[in-house]
């Protein structure tokens, strides 16, 4: 029987997180399996007909541009000559239960964000005199000789900070972060690459001159409560370079949602439905990437009016289908007559078969 975590772990102070995400993680798999794509430009996902979007695509396609949901077709209008390959899940969940096989060589403290994705707190870990970077590094080993594709890690004091990291060098890379660069790294980091930072909220602090977090930090959180709503505070820690999240094993995905921020705020109507399809597309692909689909319950909504109250809407029966998203709405925003300052969509999930955690755990 695997031993059960013990969270949190007992040194409380000077947290060692990692953070891994694989590199092109579908197509570096398709590529192993097929080194005739390796260095030509090459994508998984549906076809060119119809509304075909891609899942990603290799380095050499992403210098033309090419990106992770966005329509085959356009896509080959940037670059001819991409191939495109099907998608194959059953392959891609196989090398991620080896990743995390890899894992628990390491540490118990896993929280998985999707396929390709975790979080590790290796705070307690006694392996390499305690050193993040070589458990991080050796990771790394694991994985490119075992399974024959890369990943990136961040090494860094949270979430937030190992996150960041792991994408600064890309692919392939590993970034070290230490406690007394925290400062100095979050200062100099640019508001767009904080998660949870989308274009509209860049959008904004950009207008107001903002460009970094050093740049945050002279804003009082209030004010930045008042621009954000409660996204506002977490702003002001994450300027800092403070995260206080847990890593957390027994975490269990409950929903899948994705939103939207109105550029500016829309008058309570008819208008709020506009981004309705596009928002469907994207809630559809993130379904798909957290390999939840068998898992969807029913659909709901959010609505952020301009007060910054939020209403969610959720009804058993409902289905991933823009007639039912439309009827939640439209409930949704008669609930106040305020204009209105985000949408989201999302569903709710079944709650996950654990056969499959505990094979990963006796790996
Ligand atoms: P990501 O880690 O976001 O992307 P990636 O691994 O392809 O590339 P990177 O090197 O930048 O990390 O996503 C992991 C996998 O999830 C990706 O290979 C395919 C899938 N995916 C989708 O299906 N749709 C999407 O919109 C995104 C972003 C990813
Ligand atoms: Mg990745």
């Amino acid at each position: 029987m695997a031993r059960q975590p013990v969270y949190p772990p007992a040194i409380e102070d000077a947290k060692k997180i990692i953070h891994i995400d694989a590199d092109c993680f579908y197509a570096a798999i398709e590529m192993r399996d097929n080194p005739a794509l390796k260095d030509i430009p090459f994508a998984v996902g549906g076809s060119s007909t119809g509304r075909g979007v891609l899942t990603t695509c290799n380095y050499p396609a992403r210098a033309f541009g090419i990106r992770s949901a966005m329509p085959t077709s356009h896509a080959l209008r940037l670059c001819p000559d991409l191939q495109v390959g099907p998608v194959n899940m059953e392959k891609y969940r196989e090398v991620s239960r080896g990743m995390h096989a890899i894992f628990h060589r390491y540490t118990t403290f896993i929280e998985p964000l999707s396929l390709d994705e975790a979080y590790l707190d290796v705070s307690d870990n006694e392996k390499f005199g305690g050193s993040a970077t070589r458990v991080a590094e050796a990771i790394r080993q694991d994985v490119a000789r075992e399974l024959e594709i890369t990943v990136s890690a961040g090494v860094s004091v949270n979430k937030f900070i190992a996150k960041v990291a792991s994408d600064w060098q890309k692919p392939d890379g590993i970034t070290v972060i230490a406690p007394e660069d925290v400062d100095q790294f979050s200062a100099a980091l640019p508001v767009k690459h904080v998660p949870g930072v989308g274009r509209v909220t860049a959008g904004k602090l950009n207008a107001m001159g903002l460009q970094t977090c050093a740049d945050i930090r002279k804003l009082e959180p209030i004010k930045l409560a008042q621009l954000f709503g409660k996204f506002g505070l977490t702003l002001h820690e994450r300027a800092h370079g403070r995260d206080d999240r847990l890593v957390n094993p027994n975490r269990e995905r409950k929903s899948v949602s994705v939103e939207t921020t109105f550029a500016t705020d829309v008058a309570n109507g008819k208008d709020c439905l506009e981004p309705l399809p596009k928002l469907l597309d994207d809630l559809e692909a993130r379904i798909m990437r957290a390999d939840v689909a068998e898992r969807v319950q029913k659909a709901f909504v959010k609505i952020k009016f301009n007060d910054f109250s939020t209403t969610t809407v959720e009804k058993m029966g409902t289905r991933l289908i823009e007639d039912d998203y439309k009827l939640l709405l439209l409930e949704g925003l008669e609930r106040k007559a305020l204009p209105v300052r985000l949408m989201g969509l999302g569903v709710r999930l079944t709650p996950e078969q654990k056969d499959q955690l505990t094979l990963d755990m006796e790996a």
